[in-house]
């Protein structure tokens, strides 16, 4: 019989999530709502009382012809005729309760890794849990917290190993999260068959309405994540299309929200009013909700960090999310420390980035793949050559669903298809502060109001700015980085004011 894991329940009766509901009642309300499997699971009660609740369990299930599994007691999964277990990589092994259940009960495994996941799937587990994807107070001490690109990680392989498993997700999972996590965690050739939750159900107000709500979003995968490939490959074709977009940015002058360092803050301010924007500095995530609610952009420049800002960066993050309003990760000095590393990995695991920048050193540690100890936010010097940095950009595009841009000397941007080099811009970007951040503001404005194809959007941000530089550059009366800065924004100005005017000779030096 195939079953439906789209929406596992995971049951809890602790104090702290169930409360003082019954939790009979809190499953079948669940189960009306649209939750396709339910696993009891209780760490504290005894024998007597599991197989007591275990039975009301049964009748309820039985009636609205949905699965039963009984975690970790194999035991009561017998006693009460459930459809049989879950187990954790500390209850019984696979094999002995394959023996004692017989080859038609269903028995998931816990996979935290790659490795349990094959040795689980080859075992003959009925499917996998994969978790945990993100913290959740629901279960403290788990293993490691492996985010949707571990999920997406473990899926990946289980399919070049020709392993068919259906496989659920769990860990911190709800109603805010779940299309992005499914349609993060998807490999080209595996996606997770459903996720499990705890809390966003047994400690809902109402476990029906919650039941429904996630039943509902895990059908649906948001359009703003939908990758848009294919179209405009051609090169000519995506640039004809710029002026127009560089037009609308005058003509609906989108709130660019950033989250960005000290150091920029006035000069990130001035680059979205040169280009048409309008910007806000608001760093205290409370804000953002309102603030996502305005229809603009959102930048989270790690530039940067303190105790207290991953907070706020995530409150911001899921706001935007929640909107699907444009957010541009910026990770300033991703490899430089400790803190960074980490603050990345959480910042990734917390919700969906549209488009990531940074430089060489900082994209390979998003990546995951740097060798390299970076000593400042600056970029040293490169390693790489030019098609391994189209790959890595490529690559990181592809694992995250979303659009990424490596600057240097070469930008090199990438959807995960379609991957251009952009060889504009000048050298006084490099010798004055903040360039790189400003274009990630420039990017998010044109985000904010081109959201069709994310990769054009990028394109027309980056040329925008560099060829703002470019000209600036030759201007007679700019003598070095100092004189650079103010006839930078007056280029970009420039630039801007010409497209609503429908001129875009500008866009003739792009290369
Ligand atoms: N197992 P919530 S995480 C029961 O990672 C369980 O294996 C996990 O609860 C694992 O949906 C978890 O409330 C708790 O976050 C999930
Ligand atoms: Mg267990």
């Amino acid at each position: 019989m195939a079953i439906d894991y789209s929406l596992y329940l995971v049951t809890d009766s602790t104090q702290a999530i169930l409360g003082n509901k019954d939790l009979a009642s809190v499953v079948e309300a669940a189960v009306e709502g649209g939750v396709t499997v339910v696993q009891y699971r209780d760490k504290e009660s005894e024998t007597a009382s599991l197989i007591r609740m275990g039975k009301r369990l049964r009748a309820i299930t039985k009636k609205h012809k949905v699965p039963l599994l009984i975690n970790d007691h194999v035991g009561v999964a017998q006693a009460v005729d459930a459809d049989g277990v879950h187990l954790g990589q500390e209850d019984m092994d696979l094999g002995t309760a394959r023996r004692i259940l017989g080859p038609d009960a269903i028995i998931g495994v816990t996979a935290n890794n790659l490795s349990e996941a094959v040795v689980a799937a080859s075992g003959g587990a009925s499917y996998l849990g994969i978790g945990t994807v993100y913290a959740t107070p629901t279960k403290e001490n788990t293993k490691s917290i492996i985010g949707p690109a571990g999920v997406n990680n473990i899926l990946h392989r289980l399919s070049t190993m020709d392993m068919t498993i259906p496989t659920v997700a769990i860990g911190g999972l709800n109603n805010s999260n779940v299309q992005r996590v499914m349609f993060q965690s998807k490999s080209p050739t595996k996606g997770l068959d459903g996720v499990a939750v705890v809390s966003a159900i047994i400690a809902a107000q109402d476990p029906k309405a919650a039941a429904f709500g996630l039943r509902s979003s895990i059908r649906k995968v948001p359009v703003s994540m939908s990758p848009k490939s294919g179209e405009n490959q051609n090169v000519e074709t995506l640039l004809s299309q710029i002026p127009r977009i560089v037009k609308e940015l005058g003509v609906k002058s989108p709130l660019c929200h950033n989250m960005t360092n000290l150091v920029v803050q006035n000069f990130a301010a001035n680059v979205a009013l040169c280009i048409g924007a309008s910007p806000i500095m608001a760093n205290y995530g409370e804000e953002a909700k309102d603030l996502a609610g305005l229809g603009g952009a959102l930048v989270v420049n790690m530039g940067t960090v303190k105790p207290d800002g991953l907070t706020n960066y995530i409150q911001a993050i899921r706001a935007y999310n929640e909107v699907s309003g444009p957010v541009l990760f910026d990770p300033v000095g991703a490899g430089a420390t400790a803190v960074r590393r980490q603050s990345v990995k959480t910042l990734m695991s917390n919700g969906y980035f549209d488009l990531i920048k940074g430089n060489e050193n900082e994209i390979a540690t998003v990546l995951g793949e740097n060798m390299v100890q970076q000593k400042g936010v600056d970029m040293g010097a490169s390693t790489t050559d030019d098609s391994a940095k189209a790959q890595l950009v490529k690559k990181l595009a592809a694992r995250e669903r979303n659009v990424v841009l490596m600057t240097g000397k070469t930008d090199y941007l990438s959807d995960g298809e379609r991957t251009y080099a952009i060889e504009n811009g000048h050298d006084h970007l490099g010798n004055i502060t903040g360039s790189g951040c400003t274009l990630g503001t420039t990017i998010a404005a044109v985000l904010a109001v081109h959201k069709g194809d994310k990769l054009l959007a990028a394109l027309a941000g980056i040329l925008m700015y560099e060829i703002a530089a470019e000209q600036a550059g030759k201007r007679e009366d700019v003598k070095g980085p100092g004189t650079f800065v103010p006839a930078f924004l007056d280029q970009l100005y420039q630039i801007a004011q010409s497209a609503s005017k429908d001129d875009s000779e500008w866009l003739q030096a792009a290369k």
